[in-house]
Parts: C-alpha cells; sequence; structure tokens
C-alpha cells in the first residue's frame, strides 16, 4: 500500500468513526462505539501495527496522522459524552421535576409534618387521661438538664448523654437541652403537686445522623407528683397509655433499668405494633418493642426542687417520638424525617 493510500485509509476511518460517534444516541451506545473505533480491534489499531512494516519517513508521515486521528476521535468522544451527560441529566431533571404550587384542592393541600401529627396524638391520648402539656426553652443550663435530675458534674452518668454545650459564660454551664426533663423541673418549682404534666419538645445530641440516630431528635416526657404514688400507678398509667394509643391488643410491660433521676428505674416495652407480638423483622423476632425508660421520683430530684421526698412520691417516664413515628409507619431511616422530600412527606 503506498503513503497516499495509507494516510487516505485513516482519514476515512477517521472521518468514518466521527460520523458514528455523533450518530451516537444514548451513553452505553457511545461506549460501544469507542471500542469500535479505538479498541484492540479497531481499524486505526491494526493500521498502527503495519507501521512497522514501513520505512522510517514512510513512518514519521504516517505515525502522524495516526496520532491526529486519534486526537481527533478522542475530542469527538470527550464532545459527545457532555453532549449525552446533559440531555441525560435534563431528561432526569423533567423526570423527578416536582410541582411544588401552593393548591386549594383539599387533596393536594398540605398538611402537618409526620413528627408534629404524632406529637398531636400523643397530647391528645395524654390530655385525655388528665395530663396538662408543658414546654420549655430548649437552650437550658446545667442546672436544669442535670445538676437537678440527680447527675452531678464529673457523675459517670453524664456519659449517657452526648451534649451540645453553648459557648455562653463559664464552660459548660450552658447547653442545648439533652431531654425534655428541664421542663418538668421548672413545673415542679412553679406549681405544687398534684401535678400530672407532659413535656413533649424537641431535643439534642452530639451524635452523627445515621440510619437510627439524630443529632436533633423529639421527647415526650411524663411526670406525676402526689402523695402516696407507687410503681403500680406508674405501671397501670403507662398499660392505660398504652392501649389507648396503640389499641386493645397491645400491651406493656417494664424491665429493670437505671436512670440516675429514677429509683427503680425500668425500660418500657409494648408489644410489637407490626406483628402483635408473634416475632417479625421489626421487633427483631421477640414480639416486643423497646419504647422507653420509667422509673419513681428520685428523692434528690425533688430535695433539688423544694419538694420533702417524705412528703411527696412520683413517678416519670419518657420516649422518642421520631422512633415511634417510624415505627407505626414502617420507615427504616429516621433521616427522612429531616430530609424533606415532598413524595416522602405527602405519604402521611
Ligand atoms: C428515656 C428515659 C426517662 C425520666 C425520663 C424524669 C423526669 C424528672 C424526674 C425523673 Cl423531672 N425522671 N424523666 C425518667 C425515666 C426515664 O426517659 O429512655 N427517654 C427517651
Amino acid at each position: 500500500m503506498s503513503d497516499r493510500d495509507l494516510i487516505s485509509e485513516i482519514e476515512d476511518t477517521t472521518r468514518d468513526g466521527v460520523a458514528r460517534i455523533t450518530a451516537a444516541r444514548t451513553l452505553d451506545e457511545l461506549r460501544s462505539v469507542e471500542i469500535e473505533v479505538l479498541g484492540k480491534k479497531a481499524r486505526l489499531t491494526t493500521v498502527k501495527k503495519a507501521l512497522g512494516a514501513l520505512g522510517p519517513d514512510q513512518r514519521r508521515v504516517a505515525g502522524q496522522t495516526l496520532n491526529e486521528a486519534r486526537r481527533a476521535l478522542e475530542a469527538a468522544l470527550a464532545d459527545r459524552r457532555s453532549e449525552l451527560d446533559a440531555l441525560a441529566r435534563a431528561e432526569r431533571l423533567e423526570q423527578e421535576r416536582l410541582d411544588l404550587t401552593e393548591s386549594r384542592d383539599p387533596a393536594r393541600r398540605g398538611h402537618h409534618h409526620l413528627v408534629t401529627q404524632t406529637r398531636d396524638r400523643l397530647e391528645d391520648v395524654f390530655v385525655g387521661m388528665g395530663f396538662t402539656v408543658a414546654e420549655g426553652p430548649e437552650v437550658e443550663t446545667d442546672f436544669y438538664n442535670f445538676e437537678a435530675l440527680n447527675i452531678p458534674a464529673a457523675h459517670p452518668a453524664r456519659g449517657m448523654w452526648d451534649t451540645l454545650y453553648v459557648d455562653l459564660g463559664e464552660p459548660e454551664t450552658v447547653l442545648l437541652r439533652t431531654h425534655t426533663s428541664p421542663v418538668q423541673i421548672r413545673v415542679m418549682q412553679a406549681a405544687s403537686p398534684p401535678i400530672a404534666v407532659v413535656a413533649p419538645g424537641r431535643v439534642y445530641r452530639r451524635d452523627t445522623a445515621d440510619a437510627s440516630h439524630l443529632p436533633v431528635f423529639h421527647q415526650i416526657e411524663g411526670l406525676v407528683v402526689d402523695r402516696e404514688v407507687t410503681f403500680g400507678d406508674l405501671a397501670g398509667t403507662l398499660e392505660a397509655f398504652t392501649t389507648a394509643y396503640f389499641g386493645g391488643a397491645i400491651h406493656s410491660r417494664l424491665r429493670p433499668s437505671y436512670f440516675p433521676f429514677t429509683e427503680p428505674s425500668a425500660e418500657y416495652d409494648i408489644n410489637c405494633i407490626i406483628c402483635e407480638g408473634q416475632g417479625c423483622r421489626t421487633c427483631g423476632q421477640t414480639g416486643w418493642l423497646e419504647l422507653g425508660g420509667c422509673g419513681m421520683v428520685h428523692p434528690n430530684v425533688f430535695r433539688a426542687v423544694d419538694l420533702d421526698p417524705e412528703e411527696w412520691t412520683g413517678f416519670a417516664f419518657g420516649f422518642g417520638i421520631d422512633r415511634l413515628a417510624l415505627m407505626r409507619h414502617g420507615v427504616d431511616d429516621i433521616r427522612e424525617l429531616m430530609i424533606n422530600d415532598v413524595r416522602f412527606l405527602e405519604q402521611f
């Protein structure tokens, strides 16, 4: 083959290659065209192998043409790839497009967030049982979040909460509340027994978000203070709440536990609301779900709010609102509650 023939063959192959690249209609198609025009079995690759048989001058000219051909094909591939990328992206955006126009159509009207709905329902049930609802600050002092709850500084139990401190005043004196118990401490300071109060609200922990943790989540705590309140009153109240909230098929049980602010303390479990106690994936085949903790108010907590522990008795309990919402609706990732994707939110 003459130089001329070889060079025009390279040029023809290149022109044909560029045409095929430009004609590729999808990224997958482009990938196969790339193999056809630049791969091991491509015409240009065979031509390159044949260069060895040429004389030095011929080889130089043909080699140069071959390099230009490769560059031209690579440039055409890169151009077409970015065009197809842009097309694919535009197509995806169009597919995922959401119409967020405000609507008066009742079927499309906005509604409360799942966590707010859950919280409202919990409040309704507790109010029906004679509790009042109290709220308090989210930025708290060490006294209300820890000291008054029988958790002195340097107490090993401080490690039970990964606290976020606010850089204000003396180090580690101002913080984001790690539970809503400070609200109940404030209630005991402000009112005299009998007290029956629930404190729902946002709480904070120094935690990395994963499928079962958020650094900001919601809790509801309950507190009852009166004369001669017993552990039986606690168990009966939680059982009454359980059947009122979850229905008559669901019951509660208590298991021994430890909290610095209650003595004795217990974990509060309910029958699995998915399988009603039969055993399933949600309850890890146990038939039970852990909802929260509870116990009899520790005498030191009464002392901290100037109530005489010889005269007053009480119980308290607490559990996570977000976790409860996830369980009820079979949602497996708590982060969904914060992402605020309307396609998730509109399901509730
Ligand atoms: C849990 C456990 C609990 C309390 C909260 C409490 C409040 C006062 C006094 C005594 Cl003012 N106790 N609250 C008691 C036991 C457990 O919560 O696992 N929460 C998610």
